[in-house]
């Protein structure tokens, strides 16, 4: 009996972690949606980028920069987490004219964990 547990201990506990790790891969702030969408061509110059995360966000840890194809900026640098949903990220832009632009973002979300992704959309 002893032996049996020492054999399936190790397997139990791997079992565990593995719950664990893929429990708090979850409660990460990921990107859920975005307006522009992600990869979107738009008719219209959008005034601002939204980001719908996965989990509330730390507002003093939000950024985003969205750059022009020259790798110029092209927000106004005026990030805020909405304070009605701190799992929506304002991204107010200057006038773009068309072009593709690239959305670089990194949060940090309420449980603490940093995360950073990037998209593109096209202004038509
Ligand atoms: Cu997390």
């Amino acid at each position: 009996m002893a032996m049996t547990m020492t054999r399936h201990t190790p397997a139990i506990i791997a079992f565990a972690t593995a719950v664990l790790v893929s429990t708090a891969a979850l409660a990460h702030a990921f990107l859920d949606h975005a307006l522009p969408a992600v990869g979107a061509t738009v008719a219209q110059a959008p005034t601002e980028v939204t980001i719908w995360f996965t989990q509330a966000l730390e507002p003093a840890f939000a950024g985003c920069a969205v750059t022009n194809a020259a790798g110029q900026r092209v927000d106004t640098g005026q990030v805020t987490v909405d304070p009605q949903n701190p799992q929506e990220l304002h991204v107010p832009l200057t006038a773009l004219p068309p072009g593709e632009y690239k959305v670089s973002w990194h949060v940090v979300s309420v449980d603490t964990h940093r995360t950073t992704g990037d998209f593109n959309f096209t202004v038509q």
